[in-house]
């Protein structure tokens, strides 16, 4: 990664929790809990499972930055959406979290030296290490996806009730 590419990306991380306030902004329960179909997720879930991942994101990159040889948890997010009670989180309350860990999280980004890029951890679903190149690559592209995933429910919805 160079180094424009990885201000390009600590950009584009910064940004993630305003873009998802907007996208949110004003909306109805309704709305929040509508579901296309059982297996797909609310808007309320999708922001719970940035606010959820966020956490892990500032585990794993902690993870990396500091220890000795870590291994990454890998978790199944469908179980953790249905275990964690997703449909029922208070929304308020994840926008903060994403946006708290996300702040803290650039924190510790934005001071990396060159040599903690290529610092890792063992991901056994991969077979090898995750560098913390690939977490930072990963992190400034995954609220766009879902931002996206929160836009096309709302269409979803426009268009299921005229
Ligand atoms: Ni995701």
């Amino acid at each position: 990664m160079t180094d424009a590419e990885l201000k390009a990306n600590l950009d584009g991380i910064r940004q993630g929790p305003a873009l998802l306030e907007a996208a949110v902004d004003g909306l109805d329960n309704a709305t929040l809990d509508y579901k296309p179909s059982p297996q797909k997720w609310s808007i309320r879930e999708v922001v719970t499972h940035l606010a959820d991942v966020e956490l892990i994101y500032g585990y794993r990159m902690r993870q990396m930055i500091a220890d000795k040889n870590p291994t990454i948890a890998p978790i199944e997010q469908d179980d953790w959406a249905s275990n964690l009670a997703y449909r029922d989180a208070p929304l308020e309350e994840m926008l903060q979290q994403f946006r708290v860990l996300r702040q803290t999280n650039l924190r510790l980004l934005q001071r990396l030296t060159p040599a903690d890029l290529s610092k890792g951890a063992f991901h056994p679903e991969r077979g090898r290490v995750f560098t913390l190149e690939e977490l930072i690559g990963f992190m400034a592209k995954h609220h766009p996806n879902h931002i996206g995933q929160i836009e096309r429910l709302k269409e979803q919805l426009k268009q299921a009730t005229p």
